[in-house]
């Protein structure tokens, strides 16, 4: 069964996604992700112009040999353009494959290991009463665990704080903006590192000491400035601290590591095996970030997992809305099959969003579910994404306030 056409589309109901589509000899249709937030036309073109031409013709049963003829073959490798394109091949290969068997990805994967995924929605507040009535709305729809972000005093907006005009239609944090350029922000480290304490211990004394919270540090902290985080909130029973430190130097998470208790996740900006060797072998990290979508699909990630369960470390995926739906959907076959599932980040998406990608996975009680249907369950709506054009938008950029480059 041969792959006889590969489209590549992009579309933008709500914000802007990347979907590649295989359609093989059969007729049978898969799709995969290829979304890489404020740099989607780089793996759109990545995709059109060097693999879409390598994939007409080739056998479509064989995942994991194309899988490896995209990396070891393209001699240039690693990298989140040519990740989330080798991702989009992957994902729409499985697809394809569980449609073929009349089975659910996870069932592909070994079958369930639980009955749901436990999610966690983002709650965010400019001060601490918008944060509480955030917190409320998200337990108000079913959510188990939270992740808590909130304005710091002295700054403006700051990542993971919802736009509170925003409020009534979608109380979501959407980072990415439709503009020519990127957004400005101001960061304080030090009054960042004063005012969080605060927030656990209001969020605690209100909500009691049940419910799961977790917080990202957004890669802003030296390894000594993490470690004092992680010390701050060790009375807080925090899930997880994420992205304390920008980790392209793994090695100093053995820094923060000695120093705190407070658990540790990583990845979601990193795209191979590679880039967790260190933390993974050395258990610097409690948790795996990675998106499917931007680690080279769920054969990748699936590795990564069977090796970071040798050493104890659960997953814990991205989960944004800039990951589209069928990145979703490719989780949570991840995440039902592995034994060493942890918790998954879940934003709904919007109502244009869902127009587009019609998916069949479900919420309840706080667990996620990719649905029985054959493949990843996820249908995407040609002529409803051809009515949403593709626009510039932007992550913001971050600066220090005497304006010196800071890590977003
Ligand atoms: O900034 O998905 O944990 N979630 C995050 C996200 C990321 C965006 C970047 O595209 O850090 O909000
Ligand atoms: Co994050």
């Amino acid at each position: 069964m041969k792959i006889d056409k590969a489209e590549v589309i992009v579309t933008s109901p709500g914000r802007n996604f990347v979907t590649l589509r295989l359609t093989t000899s059969d007729g049978v249709v898969g799709i995969g992700d290829a979304t890489l937030n404020g740099r989607e036309l780089a793996v759109a073109a990545y995709l059109n112009e060097h693999v879409v031409p390598l994939l007409i013709g080739r056998e479509a049963n064989n995942i994991e040999d194309t899988w490896q003829y995209l990396y070891r073959g393209g001699y240039w490798r690693r990298g989140p353009v040519t990740m989330a394109a080798i991702a989009a091949v992957d994902v729409a290969l499985w697809d394809i494959k569980g449609k073929l068997a009349g089975l659910p990805v996870y069932q592909l994967l070994g079958g369930a290991s639980r009955t749901g995924a436990l999610a966690y929605g983002h709650a965010s507040g400019s001060d601490i009463p918008a944060l509480f009535d955030s917190i409320n709305e998200h337990l108000a729809l079913g959510y188990r665990a939270v992740r808590i972000q909130t304005g710091v005093p002295g700054l403006g907006q700051i990542y993971g704080v919802a736009d509170a005009t925003k409020k009534g239609t979608r109380y979501d944090y959407e980072p990415a903006q439709r503009s020519a350029l990127p957004s400005e922000e101001t960061w304080d480290t030090r009054a960042y590192l004063r005012h969080v304490p605060t927030v656990f211990e209001a969020v605690r004394n209100e909500f009691g000491p049940e419910l799961p919270l977790l917080h990202d540090g957004h890669h802003r902290m030296t390894p000594n400035q993490a470690a004092i985080l992680g010390k701050s909130l060790e009375p807080y029973d925090v899930f997880w601290l994420e992205d304390c430190t920008p980790a392209e130097n793994q090695e100093a998470l053995r820094r923060v590591r000695s120093q705190t208790t407070t658990p540790l996740a990583i990845g979601e900006i990193f795209n191979t095996v590679y880039d967790y060797q260190t933390l993974i072998t050395e258990q610097l990290i409690d948790y795996v970030r990675s998106a499917v979508t931007h680690t080279g699909g769920i054969t990748a990630l699936k590795k990564i997992m069977e090796f970071a369960a040798i050493y104890q470390i659960k997953s814990g995926f991205h989960g944004p809305t800039d990951i589209s739906p069928v990145g979703m959907a490719a989780a949570l076959h991840l995440d039902l099959s592995i034994h060493n599932f942890g918790i998954q980040e879940y934003m709904r998406h919007s109502p244009e969003t869902l127009e587009v990608f019609q998916t069949s996975y479900t919420f309840e009680n706080g667990l996620l579910h990719p649905s029985d249907a054959p493949g990843l369950g996820v249908e995407l709506n040609v002529e409803a994404a051809a009515k949403f054009e593709y626009s510039t938008a932007y992550l913001p950029v971050n600066r220090l306030t005497d304006g010196t480059m800071h890590d977003w």
